[in-house]
């Protein structure tokens, strides 16, 4: 009966997503915009966006930064994959970053990010955001937009419900999808059910350098924890995450995991976990993950192998976790800013759950449980119910609010935005997405202060909305004008990678603080070549080590004799340049690398192994001066047995 009224739900799904699509070609020709939709996003040339939005490349494992109103691209931000467009996981300094305890991993499907917070509100110092596959969360310095720590996430697998912040970013979670064997063994499948768990993961960021460091894990039933937020304000100190899959099944999900009438929003409170695990509490367990961070004043990154890692059982902290039933398979889990509200998307469903923080206390006080699952007690749904949309909807995702009293939620199957009020739950406006959306944003949607004039609604699918690119087409946003009732449609554009969520913040916050050079004086790469009385080259065996420069518009030396078949050939390349925006590249012909971008007063390294004798060319690649075109220069390679002395020249 319940399979009979699950696939019901689907094709009802499928019914409406046929529907939205058919609306969708109508009034794309119609004109749904309204006549002055074009000035709202028009920013001027030369002036600037008032948002900076960053959002998630999903199977990219990248995030781009775009700038709102306009939906113009700035800049794609090499996280998780290898990047040749900036070297990141190419040249020697970034390769560390990309270390895990299963080796090199250049690639990861990122979906959250997350930025900073002081005191309940954006401060614009770092974004956080989760890998999925291979458990890690990432930071990104917003002073150089690049990714300066990478910490990977043992006893964890499928890192989805992350890299949210609490506050005052006193931690980043990290909560596990896929229930796994702690400590990982060899295992029949079919005995996950009691015996596979779930880690969540809490990881402590350093209020002064921002360093992260895994905090503790508590260790949950092997249910699926899919999405979490932070409580704020009122409910500063609880975490909250959803659950699916609490039948705990190994196999045809879709079918199996959805069997529960409802499953849970876990409440975590980390106050009372954190001051039991400074007093000494948890069993340190052995591990192995990568702790990736890079320096900005080495331009180098490091990676240390972490041997231990703090785990916590909930039952041996009172108080620490409760089970709040939500219907459906629920999705995303949202918070409010006042942080009374938690709302649970379940996505099997057309209602949206609302939990009421204040309930939820009560009723812990006066014990009124409802069972318990491995010991965790389960809250009364009733008791803790604030009150229920009734959306006319299918298949609610994510949530976001406008600090104007107002939610907004994503329907992935009948393909809209829903706005609705706070307390008094009540529909008051809809507008189709274009289509199947996911995630939506309200820049500082998931702080105690949002900005609430626009929304960007991420979809999944763009069909006929740009011009055709053979079958692969790509995702897209849509930028709606919050500020009045009615939402208004303004824009569409294309994005990279599949973005699932995005952090918006005012331009303001970000772009005071945006580095121009790397000052010279601060370069302490162990290879740097200050100035052009450094230069040198050096032989270490088959090892060549090449001390260069680059300014307008030479390297130097730009003549390099000696290099033999075999060498493992060094370029330890400087930018002297300390101006705004003159990078320079350098690339090798044959070299199995890309190029390198370095900026002014960075200092970057490539190998390249000559496996021919002969004259190679190697070339600026960015066109740095009207002389670009001359920035180039020659290695001659001679046999392996040759006598050729190593030498460097330039305008000799
Ligand atoms: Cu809904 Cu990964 Cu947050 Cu995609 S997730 S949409
Ligand atoms: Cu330097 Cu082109």
């Amino acid at each position: 009966m319940r399979k009979y009224s699950f696939i019901a739900l689907a094709a009802l799904g499928f019914a409406a997503l046929l529907n939205s699509c058919a609306k969708g070609e109508k009034s794309a020709s119609s004109g749904a915009l309204a006549s002055n939709a074009a000035e709202k996003v028009y920013v001027k040339p030369g002036t600037h966006d008032d948002f900076y939005a960053f959002v998630s490349g999903g199977f990219s494992g990248q995030l781009s930064v775009y700038g709102l109103p306009s939906g113009r691209l700035f800049k794609v931000i090499p996280v998780f994959s290898q990047d040749p467009e900036k070297a990141y996981g190419y040249n020697e300094e970034t390769k560390p970053m990309l270390n895990t305890s299963h080796g090199f991993i250049p690639w990861d499907d990122a979906h959250h990010p997350d930025i900073s917070q002081t005191n309940g509100e954006l401060d614009g110092r770092f974004v956080f955001i989760n890998g999925n596959n291979t458990p890690r969360i990432a930071k990104i310095d917003l002073t150089t937009f690049e990714t300066t720590e990478i910490i990977e996430i043992p006893n964890s697998a499928g890192n989805h419900s992350s890299s949210f912040v609490t506050e005052n970013t006193e931690y980043v979670v990290a909560g596990t999808r896929f229930s796994v064997p702690v400590p990982q063994r060899d295992m029949p499948i079919n005995e996950y059910k009691g015996n596979f768990k779930g880690a969540l993961s809490f990881l402590s960021v350093d209020p002064e350098d921002g360093r992260m460091d895994i905090k503790f894990q508590l260790m949950m039933p092997g249910f699926d924890y899919d999405l979490s937020h932070p409580g704020r304000g009122k409910s500063h100190g609880w975490f909250f995450f959803t659950t699916y899959n609490t039948e705990e099944a190994n196999s045809l999900l879709e079918v199996n995991a959805s069997q529960n009438d409802k499953d849970f929003i876990a409440a975590v409170n980390w106050k009372v976990i954190e001051e039991y695990v400074n007093n000494g509490g948890g069993t340190k367990m052995p591990a192995n993950y990568a702790h990736n961070v890079y320096d900005e004043h080495t331009h180098s990154a490091t990676s240390t192998m972490k041997k231990e890692v703090l785990v916590v059982d909930p039952l041996k902290v009172p108080g620490a976790v409760y089970f709040l039933p939500t219907p459906k398979s629920p999705h995303g889990c949202d918070v409010d800013p006042s942080g009374e509200y938690i709302i649970g998307n379940g996505k099997l469903s057309a209602d949206l759950t609302v939990h009421s923080f204040t309930k939820m206390l009560d009723a812990i006080e006066k014990k009124k449980f409802d069972g318990e699952a491995y010991g965790i007690p389960i809250l009364k749904f009733e008791d803790v119910l604030a009150g229920t949309v009734n959306s006319g909807g299918l298949g609610p995702l994510h949530t976001e609010f406008d600090g104007k009293g107002n939610a907004y939620t994503t329907f992935f199957i009948s393909s809209e935005v829903v706005k609705w009020k706070l307390e008094t739950w009540e529909v008051v406006d809809r507008q189709p997405c274009y289509y199947s959306v996911g995630h939506l944003m309200i820049p500082g949607g998931n702080s105690r202060k949002p900005f609430g004039k626009y929304v960007m609604a991420m979809n999944k699918i763009t069909k006929d909305r740009y011009l055709p690119t053979g079958p692969e087409v790509t995702q897209s946003a849509q930028l709606y004008d919050i500020s009045g009732e009615k939402m208004e449609l303004l824009l569409d554009f294309p994005t990279i990678g599949e973005p699932h969520y995005a952090a918006g913040i005012p331009a303001d916050i970000v772009k005071k603080n945006s580095k121009k050079i790397f000052k010279l004086s601060e370069n302490k790469h162990p290879h740097a070549t200050l100035n052009d009385s450094e230069v040198r080259i050096e032989r270490n065996g088959k090892e060549v080590h090449i001390y260069m420069t680059m300014i307008r518009s030479h390297f130097n030396p730009d003549n390099i004799e000696g290099v033999k078949v075999g060498d493992k050939v060094y370029f330890h390349v400087t930018n002297l340049e300390q101006d705004y925006d003159v990078p320079h590249g350098i690339s090798m012909i044959g070299a199995q690398t890309s190029e390198l971008l370095i900026m002014p007063g960075q200092t970057e390294t490539f190998v390249w192994e000559p496996k021919q004798v002969g004259v190679w060319p190697f070339y600026c690649p960015d066109f740095c001066s009207a002389l670009h075109q001359e920035m180039q220069g020659y290695v001659r390679v001679s046999p392996a047995d040759s006598d050729i002395e190593l030498s460097g020249t330039l305008g000799e």
